[in-house]
């Protein structure tokens, strides 16, 4: 410090800017700034010219399905959650054009993409947000080969990226990578909160009653745990053949921890945040750890045919949708042990009239549905376990409808459109609900809707 106040000004900096780059073994004086080349790179003697890239990006609402016969609204890149990959050689010159389509402003930001202050969009930022209808263009260069992402601003008062408002961002290096893979599978990791919906996030709509009196984006209260979007058998498979090495490049674009777990194969982690680990350093294990924003790529080598869950380790996450599979070309699984199939008639339904103890299964099982029929007003659904009976009803407006617990698990009557919530409804257990007025009204239970937990209610 004493030596720079001692030399004259513009020495003094090219001083302190000689001894930095001694440090770093920087052969160059030339100051180096974020969107810059990185100064260390390989010789590009051998490697095609960098290009200048151009993509367009438009935030937008669209139907997603988040597995079959499951749609939401969400907020999205292009139309798909997550937003479409970008894909650029290192060194590229980047322009993405960004056009706001949501009726709340937003933006774009870059996970692990040292870009200039004048691409780095959010609140209080330049280019800041970009209001509905608005559009920019971020430009920069793109340095770091790897994994790396994009989403909307997050904040308390920006609840996008948990509506679908994230995507991932490859940069392959400029000269052909001496470790080639045969595969390379790219999952997004995120969360799916059924009643935050896109009239929520724009303030329109509250979320249901009893979540905590704080800001809405720590009200959230995920349902389902997604890979690329999708739930369970929705998720595309890692698809291998045997002797083939397989790169997964995983992102965690949600807002909770998640443990990804391979069965009958250990992985090598090759690069955290998108940057390459050295060979010797790198782990050999079979559950990785991604906390919000991180970024993991592993190396599989497929050495042992068959076919194998891959799935967060977090057991409610696993059981409600992170979980695909890893599966050899040609083999199918072996057979899971033969359970009885249950007795058609303990799920065909049962227009229940009575309340009080649950009465045996049995008693439940006897009875027949008449889906689609009028009922009268004060109509009441049992619900066995995963099942709504009748799963879809006819009432007049201004009729109650009582949905009775006759199952052995906590159950919930939720509006997909989370206009009315039941909360936890017990064994024995009932929720009432007056329709005021005319519409078809889509239902499922919070806790089982994987297992098709769903109904339809139309009032005329
Ligand atoms: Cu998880």
């Amino acid at each position: 410090m004493g030596a720079v106040r001692r030399l004259g000004s513009s020495r003094a900096f090219s001083v302190v800017l000689c001894v930095l780059a001694a440090l770093a073994g920087v052969a160059t004086a030339a100051p180096w700034r974020p969107g810059d080349a990185p100064q260390a790179a390989a010789p590009a003697a051998a490697a095609p010219a960098a290009a200048v890239r151009e993509f367009e990006l438009t935030a937008q609402e669209a139907d997603w399905e988040l597995f079959p016969g499951a749609s939401v609204k969400a907020w999205t890149y292009n139309g798909t959650v997550p937003g479409p990959e970008l894909r650029v050689a290192e060194g590229d010159l980047v322009r993405v054009a960004f056009t706001n389509r949501l009726p709340v402003p937003s933006a774009v930001q870059w996970e692990g993409l040292d870009v200039p202050e004048s691409a780095d969009g959010g609140p209080g930022r330049s280019p800041g947000m970009v209001p509905p209808g608005g559009r920019v263009v971020y430009e920069f260069t793109a340095t770091g080969v790897g994994t790396r992402a994009y989403h909307s601003p997050q904040g308390d008062a920006e609840l996008q990226g948990p509506l679908g408002l994230y995507g991932p961002f490859i940069v392959d290096p400029r000269a052909p990578e001496p470790a080639a893979y045969d595969r390379e599978y790219t999952y997004t990791l995120s969360e799916w909160d059924l009643s935050l919906t896109p009239a929520v996030a724009a303030d329109a709509a509250r979320l249901p009653a009893g979540r905590p009196d704080v800001p809405l984006s720590r009200q959230l209260d995920y349902d389902l745990f997604l890979l690329n979007g999708k739930a369970h058998e929705a998720i595309p498979p890692i698809v291998v053949r045997q002797g083939e090495r397989v790169r997964l490049r995983l992102i965690n674009a949600g807002n909770l921890i998640h443990t990804m777990h391979s069965h009958g194969h250990s992985f090598r982690i090759v690069a955290t945040d998108g940057n390459p680990v050295p060979p010797g350093l790198a782990l050999t294990k079979d559950s990785v750890t991604l906390r919000p924003s991180e970024r993991v790529d592993v190396e599989l080598h497929a050495t042992n045919p068959g076919v194998w869950m891959f799935h967060c380790h977090m057991e409610h996450h696993m059981a409600n949708g992170m979980m695909t599979t890893l599966r050899y070309e040609g083999a199918l699984p072996i057979a899971a042990v033969t359970a009885p199939a249950a007795p058609a008639a303990a799920l065909a339904g049962h227009q229940g009239h009575q309340i009080g103890p649950a009465p045996a299964p049995a008693a439940i099982g006897a009875a027949t549905a008449t889906p689609g029929s009028a009922a009268a007003p004060g109509t009441q659904v049992v619900m066995t376990d995963n099942r709504y009976q009748p799963g879809r009803l006819t009432v007049r407006a201004g009729s109650s409808v009582t949905w009775v617990n006759r199952g052995t698990n906590v159950h919930t009557v939720s509006a997909q459109d989370a206009s009315f919530d039941s909360g936890p409804i017990g064994p024995g257990e009932s929720f009432t609900f007056t329709f005021s007025r005319p519409g078809e009204f889509p239902i499922l239970c919070r806790q089982h809707l994987l297992n098709g937990m769903t109904g339809v209610v139309v009032v005329q």
